[in-house]
């Protein structure tokens, strides 16, 4: 992320707030207006409130209307451009180039730029259809067929995460809705739960290092990223502690002390605020021993920036194997 969107991002909380209270979240003002409230589109998109006021005063983009109360309130259209506009803010565009332009500009643009847009893979397709006419034994067949023929290594880097991305395209078009996510998110982690557990078991106790644990901080609900992670950890032979999602700090900072842990291993979606981001992994960076690692991955746009020499951002999931031989000619075991 360029340093003048960064800017457009970081803002500091207004006082004297009449949307502090949020109170019509979603649906119909007093007065009969209808649209979202501010608190729940910056959750949903991804936003912080402030970003959102920003950018209105900065861009003239968006443009809510105000319920009786003064409250903003963002009908549907602006909010569905809102959630193309992120898309791209994510990919690197800018928001002066971006918060003014149409709609229909954006679509271009998006598509020119491959925002959202998915490889072709005939079989990907075939499962993203069962999910959206609501197959979901067929789906999970399908999608432990494959594992099992494929192995996990191939299974996590050729369906689970090509297939995340393909759902979270189909849910931004709006054609699966979130309940599709949470049963494509199940199928997917007791598969990957099923193919890692034997190797994870004779792992544990042989004394391999590094000992990585996995968690994701406050307000990161997405568990697919760590998981996956896990199973290029388990691969590589290190010894992996799964804490799940939205671990508190201390609580890491404490399982790291009672498993001897070596890195901590955290994942990011472009849900987080980067300024969240940041305050989080400089507390955290703090609270650990200068000993313990911390590894970051994920698709958020915040990780692109330059880190303190005690974080190190792991570009993808491939990378994995070869980071953990390096860990391993540089530590004395
Ligand atoms: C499944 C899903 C959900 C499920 C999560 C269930 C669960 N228990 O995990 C549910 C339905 C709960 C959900 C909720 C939400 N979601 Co959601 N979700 C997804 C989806 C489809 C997959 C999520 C996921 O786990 N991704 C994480 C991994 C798999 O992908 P990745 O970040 O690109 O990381 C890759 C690599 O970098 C690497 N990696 C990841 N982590 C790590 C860590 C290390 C150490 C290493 C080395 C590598 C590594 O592995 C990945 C595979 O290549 C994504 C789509 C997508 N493209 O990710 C949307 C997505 C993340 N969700 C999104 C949104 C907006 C939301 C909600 C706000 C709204 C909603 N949909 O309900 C809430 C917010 C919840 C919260 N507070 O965090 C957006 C975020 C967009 C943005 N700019 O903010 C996405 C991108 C969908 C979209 N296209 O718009 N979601």
């Amino acid at each position: 992320m360029t340093n003048s969107s960064q800017q457009d991002f970081d803002v500091e909380p207004s006082a004297d707030d009449p949307d502090a209270s949020d109170p019509a979240p979603r649906g119909v003002a007093a007065s009969g207006v209808t649209g979202i409230g501010i608190g729940a589109i910056a959750q949903e998109i991804g936003l912080t409130k402030d970003t959102l006021r920003v950018w209105e005063r900065r861009y003239g983009f968006p443009q809510p209307m105000r319920s009786p109360g003064g409250e903003r309130l963002y009908p549907q259209e602006q909010v569905t451009k809102l959630r193309l506009v992120k898309r791209l803010l994510d990919a690197g565009h800018r928001p002066s180039k971006v918060l003014a332009q149409p709609v229909d500009t954006l679509q271009h643009l998006a598509e020119s730029s491959g925002v959202g847009q998915d490889a072709p893979d005939a079989e990907l397709d075939h499962l993203i259809s069962l999910l959206r006419k609501g197959a979901y034994e067929e789906f999970r067949f399908w999608v432990l067929k494959r594992a099992t023929r494929d192995g996990l290594e191939r299974f996590v880097l050729d369906v689970a995460a090509p297939l995340a991305a393909r759902v979270g395209n189909a849910w931004a078009a709006g054609s699966l809705q979130v309940y599709h996510e949470h049963l494509f998110s199940e199928a997917i982690q007791s598969t990957m739960r099923t193919l890692m557990r034997p190797l994870g078991d004779a792992l544990r106790g042989r004394g391999g290092r590094p000992r990585v644990l996995l968690t994701t901080l406050s307000g990161e609900g997405h568990g697919l990223g760590i998981l996956m992670a896990e199973a290029m950890f388990t691969l590589s032979e290190c010894e992996c502690i799964q804490l799940g999602l939205q671990t508190p700090l201390h609580d890491i900072v404490e399982a790291v002390s009672a498993h001897n842990i070596d890195i901590v291993a955290l994942s990011f979606t472009a849900v987080l605020p980067a300024q969240a981001i940041a305050n989080g992994l400089t507390d955290l960076r703090n609270l650990l021993p200068s000993h313990v690692r911390i590894w970051v991955g994920g698709s958020s746009p915040a990780l692109r920036r330059k880190w303190n020499e005690g974080v190190v951002h792991v570009a993808g999931l491939a990378p994995i194997d070869e980071t953990v031989a390096e860990w391993r000619q540089s530590a004395v075991l």
